[in-house]
């Protein structure tokens, strides 16, 4: 069936990379249905504006979409504790997970940088205009062959 895609980034984190989360959320389509879309809206603001569900809410519901997905993907540059809570998740339900980071705005956390184990966890170093490529990369060798862009 459809590939269930959990894409992570930042939100009360900081919003400085939404216009990166459109263009990762844009590509990911083409490989199957992003359950968290969201996370890309430019209207979904760090402070709060477009609250429709409590944070009880927002919790249960995504650790839900998370269970159901097959593989996450997050960009990690823009630190954040609620991307590294699903991560730390996604781990533990042994999930395909690809960390995306742009080395040059810094260091990223040894929690992320040192989870890689070259198979289920792959964190990857890119820059904006890179996306379409190592997406490309990672779903032809880590998700298998099924996964190729149904366009
Ligand atoms: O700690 P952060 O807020 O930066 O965590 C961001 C991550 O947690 C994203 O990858 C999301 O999947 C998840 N997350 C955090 N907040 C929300 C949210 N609304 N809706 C959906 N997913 C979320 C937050 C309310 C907003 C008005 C601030």
């Amino acid at each position: 069936g459809e590939m269930h895609i959990y894409f992570c980034g930042s939100i009360r984190g900081g919003r400085d990379d939404v216009h990166v989360y459109r263009r990762i959320v844009h590509e990911l389509r083409t490989y199957g249905t992003v359950l968290t879309e969201h996370v890309s809206d430019e209207r979904l603001t760090d402070t709060g504006e477009k609250t429709e569900a409590g944070d009880k809410e927002i919790h249960d519901r995504d650790v839900d979409w998370l269970r159901q997905s097959h593989v996450v993907v997050a960009e990690v540059t823009q630190p954040s504790l609620g991307v590294g809570y699903e991560l730390g998740r996604a781990v533990d339900m042994n999930k395909q997970v690809l960390c995306l980071f742009r080395p040059e705005s810094g260091r990223l956390s040894a929690m992320i940088r040192g989870a890689e184990d070259g198979r289920r966890f792959v964190v990857q170093d890119y820059s904006e205009e890179q996306v379409q490529t190592v997406l490309k990369r990672f779903f032809k060798d880590f998700c298998g062959s099924s996964s190729s862009p149904t366009t």
